[in-house]
């Protein structure tokens, strides 16, 4: 297995789970095709490959998570060209569809696209030094890639108005105090700290974890109800998995429970 990719750096680890870092750093890891259909192709591999059971994704350099869309890019298209490549479709639900748990380690800008590809993740841990923005508005746009509908899911209403309106950013604190990130960490520390949470991830039942990415995703797309019914009904079906014997009984004999993810 290569792991080459042009606009991607892939690092593997044997506790379990692999670092994606965004490698565009003369750019401030400005998403464009080409790394947007990197991350695709590299989520196809790693899908089904159990040494993997968490994703890091990070941006390259000391500045940026993402400072957004690739302006250059997207500059001079015509609506014809957007509508038919039907512009990042394909990488935002490639992440979407992806069974296993993505950290967003944001160690700078998270901006427009940027902050879009953080959220898209499963938790953002963010350094001391992280800004958060959806900066559109300056350049006549608005957020593409989800971010006007999970930023406000994540952070209500009237600050989500406030950051697409005024483009203003908001730094690692108000982003922790308003629900954005889930930790801050020392700039210094953010990897080490992020490799440890996804150590951690990686050490649990792959079947659990996925079991729980599915009911927490749930709960964004469903009534309270349904939402708690799918949790129970997934719940009863953990009970056909090794993992769930395993996990059980090792807590009775007071014992590490070594899962196998059958
Ligand atoms: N796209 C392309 N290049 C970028 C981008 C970007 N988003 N951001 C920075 N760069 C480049 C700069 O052009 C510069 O390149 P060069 O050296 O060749 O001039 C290099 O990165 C360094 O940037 P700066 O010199 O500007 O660095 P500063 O430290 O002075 O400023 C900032 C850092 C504040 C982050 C600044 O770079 C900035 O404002 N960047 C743009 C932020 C922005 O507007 N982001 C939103 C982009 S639009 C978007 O994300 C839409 C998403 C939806 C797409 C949906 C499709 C369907």
């Amino acid at each position: 297995m290569t792991d080459t990719y042009d606009t991607l750096l892939i690092e593997r680890h044997e506790e379990g789970y692999a670092v994606v870092t965004l490698n565009r750093p003369e750019a401030l890891n400005a998403l464009n095709s080409a790394l947007f259909a990197d991350l695709a192709a590299f989520l196809d591999v790693v899908e089904h490959d159990d040494s993997v059971r968490c994703l890091i994704l990070t941006g390259s350099g000391d500045k940026a998570f993402a400072a957004g869309a690739d302006i250059k890019e997207m500059a001079d298209q015509s609506y014809a060209q957007m509508y038919k490549a039907n512009f990042f479709s394909h990488g935002h639900d490639r992440i979407t569809r992806f069974r296993k748990p993505i950290i967003a380690a944001v160690n700078g800008f998270a901006l427009g696209g940027g902050c879009e590809l953080a959220m898209l993740c499963d938790f953002i841990v963010a350094s001391d030094r992280a800004k958060f923005g959806q900066p559109e508005i300056n350049l006549g746009v608005a957020p593409g890639i989800g971010g006007s509908q999970r930023l406000t899911r994540l952070v209500g209403k009237s600050k989500a108005m406030d950051m697409v309106l005024t483009a203003r950013m908001m730094d690692a604190a108000e982003a922790e105090r308003s629900g954005l990130a889930s930790r801050v960490v020392p700039h210094e520390t953010l990897m080490e700290e992020v490799r440890k949470i996804a150590a951690k991830i990686a050490g649990h039942s792959p079947l659990a974890v996925m079991a729980n990415k599915e009911m927490v995703e749930a709960a964004l797309e469903t009534t309270l109800t349904q939402g708690v019914q799918f949790e129970r009904r997934l719940f009863h079906s953990l009970f056909a998995f090794d993992d769930q014997k395993e996990g059980m009984a090792a807590f009775v004999e007071k014992r590490k429970p070594v899962f196998t993810g059958r």
